[in-house]
């Protein structure tokens, strides 16, 4: 098989900023332009701004610019958004751009010499947001089923491109390529639209009404409808007709889309490549919608949309990437907010992965010099080696959520690993034992985090510096155990994933002396334990049944880590009684538990002799 790869996002409409509808769409391109650059793949990965139409005219003219002034500030916004989301693309393209221009115009005199484009008269509903007419049946309550607007009735003189010739052949396109357009619900949909004429489709707008655009080549009077002109966008980038780029990369065209763009990707850009004797893409990859907080489409019109950047600036980059790409199975319509995202981090990315980092390199400098140890032979993790061809199965699928539940899955059991195996205490006995532990760990670590460089460039690459790894060179590596090198850990190493800057400023406060009566305030009381139990949702919590006597409390606990929760069972254990309860994973706790910690030793405080539960402790 021919390892090249060529994937293409839309080109955003100028007319708005970008939200993270459109981070989204971006970010699982460049998380695929980047599996496959690192699984060997020649890849070219092109994204940019769709700048002429209405829509874009329209919005010039009310921000009183000139339109390619107007354009010009609006694509830098993109450009920027790309870069403070750490998009890798390798072309950027603008409509307004003379190579585009040029195809445009190219393909336009072809098909118009094929004798596929005629002169008539159009009269329809046109919805100005969406740059297109609707058929009274597409109309949700008379409205633009996108917009929510109303429509317009329009008669004007255009040019038509003869679509509806093209039907029966794409017909049996799609019944030949049952894998063009994916997930299936989409390819389905299409089918839908094609049992019917689709008739013919109005491809220019007269200049008098609508000036912003590429003039047709034999009447000067006409511009461009700007579907014809944005689609060509993915072969103009690539230099067609005679460029080297079009010629290698061409074949293997991934578009990605949302669904409120499927009919112009998958009837009118078909029917439009066929008619210029251009071969068909690979695949159509159809996105569902992100919803705002009000259940709907997140979009500019509709005024619900979550600013990427402010995610980005208080999250870091990679936790936004990496929560898109966890959080919504493609193709599927998603609600996304802060607080998704708040839980995804906290979870996932600071206590599982952060936190798994930070105790591995302390135990490397405690148990093993500061150093990777010396690689054991054999014995691999949990089938570390067995991930990267599952994953490569599941990215193909699309199913970017499953393949990175995935490995962090793995990751989790990695934690386990440690707390099964207690290097701490093996340590005592048998160093070498304690240190192959570890290394076992840092290789385990090593093959996930190159998994997660797609996902996560930055911070995959600061975790390798943290645990004295190169940088992830290829996918092949995640499939060959014991490669890591004996070599020294750096001194410091940045927290991958802090917890947020609140939970720090909380902690130094604490080191503040206090009087009596501060003190005062904490009700300590003994409370011996009648029931425990691991929490549903949390690998780390135990659920613990408290009697004081008179009263049982719940309290939810981490110390799994530490203790089975059968061993804890009639303990006698000191409890913060007048906490403010504290939902934990679901579960509210009611109170907390004293125990004492030093680093990776934990000891609960347990209280000797005949005192009854309930009883105070000062
Ligand atoms: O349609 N959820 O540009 P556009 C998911 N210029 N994805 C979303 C989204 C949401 N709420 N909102 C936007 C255009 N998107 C044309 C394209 S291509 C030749 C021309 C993403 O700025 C999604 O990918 O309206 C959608 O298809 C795209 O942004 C539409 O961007």
């Amino acid at each position: 098989m021919e390892k090249v790869f060529y994937i293409t996002t839309p080109i955003y409409y100028v007319n708005a900023e970008p939200h993270l509808g459109h981070a989204y769409t971006t970010v699982v391109a460049d998380f695929l332009a980047r599996w496959h650059r690192l699984d060997g793949y020649q890849t070219f990965f092109l994204t940019g701004t769709d700048e002429h139409g209405e829509t874009v005219f329209r919005a010039a003219e009310r921000a009183g610019e000139d339109p390619k002034a107007f354009v010009d500030r609006v694509s830098e916004r993109f450009r920027r958004a790309w870069e403070l989301l750490g998009i890798a693309y390798d072309d950027f393209i603008r409509t307004t751009e003379e190579r585009h221009k040029k195809v445009v115009q190219y393909v336009l005199q072809k098909v118009y010499e094929a004798g596929d484009i005629y002169y008539g008269e159009y009269e329809g509903l046109y919805c100005v947001s969406c740059e297109r007419f609707y058929t009274e049946k597409e109309l949700v309550e008379g409205l633009c089923p996108i917009h929510g607007r109303p429509v317009e009735r329009r008669k004007e003189g255009n040019y038509f491109f003869r679509m509806e010739k093209y039907r029966e052949w794409l017909l049996g396109y799609l019944e030949d390529h049952p894998d063009l357009i994916r997930p299936e619900g989409y390819r389905n949909e299409v089918l839908a639209m094609l049992a019917e004429p689709i008739g013919d489709l109005s491809i220019s707008r007269p200049k008098a009404r609508v000036p912003w655009g590429i003039p047709l080549p034999w009447d000067e009077d006409h511009v461009t409808y700007v579907w014809f002109d944005a689609l060509l966008n993915y072969v103009s980038a690539l230099g067609y007709p005679e460029g080297e780029r079009f010629k290698t990369f061409w074949p293997h065209a991934w578009h990605l889309i949302g669904k409120d763009i499927l009919k112009p990707h998958a009837v009118f850009w078909p029917t439009m490549l066929k008619a210029a004797g251009i071969p068909m893409y690979r695949h159509l990859n159809v996105g569902g919608f992100l919803l705002g907080p009000d259940g709907r489409k997140m979009s500019k019109t509709l005024g619900n949309v979550v600013d990427p950047f402010s995610l980005a600036e208080r999250y870091g980059r990679d936790a936004v990437r990496y929560y898109l790409l966890r959080e919504i199975p493609y193709g599927q319509d998603t609600p996304v907010s802060e607080a998704a995202l708040r839980t995804r981090y906290q979870a996932d990315l600071a206590d599982d992965l952060g936190n798994l980092v930070q105790r591995t390199r302390a135990m490397l400098f405690r148990f093993a010099e500061g150093r990777i140890p010396k690689p054991v032979a054999g014995e691999e993790l949990a089938q570390g080696t067995e991930l990267a061809g599952r994953l490569r199965g599941l990215v193909r699928e699309l199913k970017f959520h499953l393949a990175l539940e995935e490995v962090m899955a793995y990751v989790k059991a990695l934690n386990r690993y440690i707390n099964e195996k207690r290097p701490w205490e093996l340590y005592k006995e048998d160093k070498e034992a304690a240190q192959a532990v570890l290394y076992r760990v840092v290789e385990g670590l090593r093959i996930a985090s190159i998994l997660l460089t797609p996902a996560m460039p930055e911070k995959m690459a600061e975790l390798r510096r943290a645990l004295g790894l190169k940088e992830a060179a290829r996918l092949e590596e995640a499939e060959t155990w014991g490669l890591a090198e004996p070599l020294p850990l750096p001194e410091e190493a940045p927290v991958l994933f802090p917890k947020e800057a609140k939970a720090s400023k909380e902690s130094e406060e604490k080191m503040e002396q206090i009087g009596i009566e501060d003190f005062a305030k904490v009700e300590l009381r003994v409370a011996e334990v009648v029931a425990a139990e691991k929490h549903p949702n949390a690998d780390k919590l135990l659920v613990l049944r408290l009697s004081l006597g008179k009263e049982e409390r719940t309290v939810v606990s981490g110390i799994a880590q530490w203790y089975r929760p059968e061993e804890l069972v009639g303990k006698k254990v000191v409890l913060v009684a007048n906490l403010k309860p504290a939902k934990l994973r679901g579960i509210e706790s009611q109170g907390m538990i004293l125990a004492a910690q030093e680093g990776e030793a934990l000891a609960l405080v347990t209280v000797e002799g005949e005192v009854p539960p309930g009883a105070v402790v000062k």
